[in-house]
């Protein structure tokens, strides 16, 4: 992991917004949009859930520069939220099916995406 990687995830974790949790069945995790270097990106970048597991991300818009809104989708399980700065919103869907998908901002398409890997089981 490259020092930048390091410094990003030890921030992350000092603000306790990586929080794998929930009861057996259920998966709650945290986003933050963030912009690293001059690109938006949704950190950590990638999540792992099991299929068959209730998804439920918390999501937060930190992005101090305009625009005050972004996307997160995942177009396989029909997400898309609008998150404006300073206003956290929660999504939930079942993770149905296996494989690696893609979490995009629908609002900013050239920012960086992330990914979601749901495991056969
Ligand atoms: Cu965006």
């Amino acid at each position: 992991m490259k020092a930048a990687a390091r410094i990003v995830l030890a921030a992350l974790l000092a603000l306790g917004v990586i929080v794998p949790a929930g009861a057996e069945g259920e998966r709650e995790l945290h986003a933050v949009n963030i912009n690293y270097e001059g690109n938006n990106v949704w950190a950590p970048g990638t999540y792992v859930v099991k299929k068959g597991e209730k998804v439920r991300f918390k999501l937060f818009n930190r992005v101090k520069a305009d625009p005050n809104v972004h996307g997160f989708a995942i177009d396989e399980f029909n997400v898309k939220v609008d998150v404006y700065r300073d206003k956290p919103e929660t999504v939930e869907f079942t993770a149905d099916k296996a494989g690696l998908f893609r979490i995009w901002c629908h609002l900013h398409p050239a920012h960086l995406a992330g990914q979601l890997l749901v495991l056969e089981k």
